[in-house]
């Protein structure tokens, strides 16, 4: 009996707890990330301008101008699983931001509002914290109001955890082949793109490139007539840009740096950055 107490314990003692771990979730943290809203208001040559809504004072506020669907978001520069989003704003007349919608997900469509996960505003107070619970990962936070024409978030806090990433983007230029070789020899391969997700975080990679396209693990076999992925990963999920691909021997799929980091077939002797994955 005395025995099995022990190992119980000793199994609560290793199991991590969300949210107990002070070094991978900070209670509250203000999130670091790139701010954006649908327009600015200003007021004697001061712009109301959205990252004051992250900048841990709760007296600045971000503040849009009188337009219909105005919006805030952020781009968190990574994934997290969320569990909370705190909202301050002080008493002012265009605080109350009930009937707005938080969402949170991985996508940039529709000025960030096409995210998978959202929750309404209501019966919001004025000079507290709000909290809204989340069990939900996403990159993008975005606050949106389609009834009430100001936006106004004066503090947002956010509690969550960063997710790991299995990528590595490598700033060298390479063939196909040569940057395969290279992540294999270091018990990696080229990365595969499987879902959302996976693609969300390649491309929080591709925008460290130095190339305008970066090799990925896709590649045409011109004997069997197939795309595979050289990790065994079958070809489910696709981002093709328009007229694409070309299909013929020799090429791989290569993801443009920049715009909407769309797929495209590429000669393999094409040298660009690659990523690699664990
Ligand atoms: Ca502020």
């Amino acid at each position: 009996m005395m025995l099995w107490s022990l190992l119980f314990m000793s199994l609560i003692a290793n199991t991590p707890l969300e949210g107990n771990n002070k070094a991978d979730c900070p209670e509250n943290f203000t999130p670091t990330g790139k701010t954006s809203q649908s327009s600015n208001y200003t007021d004697q040559k001061l712009s109301y301008s959205a990252d004051r809504a992250v900048d841990g004072n709760k007296e600045t506020c971000a503040h849009t101008l009188e337009i219909l669907s105005s919006w805030w978001s952020i781009d968190l520069l990574g994934i997290y699983n969320i569990s909370r989003i705190s909202i301050f704003n002080k008493e002012h007349k265009y605080s109350d931001i009930s009937g707005a919608h938080i969402c949170i997900g991985n996508s940039r469509e529709n000025n960030f509002t096409a995210n998978s996960m959202c929750r309404n505003i209501t019966d919001f107070h004025e000079d507290r914290y709000n909290d809204f619970y989340f069990n939900t990962s996403g990159r993008y936070i975005t606050v949106s109001s389609p009834t009430i024409k100001y936006l106004v978030l004066c503090d947002v806090k956010i509690s969550g955890i960063k997710k790991d990433s299995p990528f590595k983007l490598i700033n060298e230029k390479k063939t196909w082949e040569d940057a395969l070789n290279h992540c294999r020899a270091q018990n990696m391969d080229l990365a595969s793109i499987l879902d959302e997700e996976t693609k969300t975080l390649v491309q929080l990679e591709v925008m460290n490139a130095n190339s305008s396209f970066v090799w990925l693990g896709l590649r045409y076999t011109c004997t069997l007539n197939f795309w595979f992925w050289v990790d065994d990963h079958s070809l489910g999920y696709k981002h093709w840009a328009p007229n694409q691909p070309r299909e013929d021997c020799d090429v791989s799929v290569a993801i443009e740096t920049t715009g909407d980091h769309h797929w495209y077939s590429k000669s393999d002797n094409e040298s660009y950055n690659f990523i690699c994955a664990s």
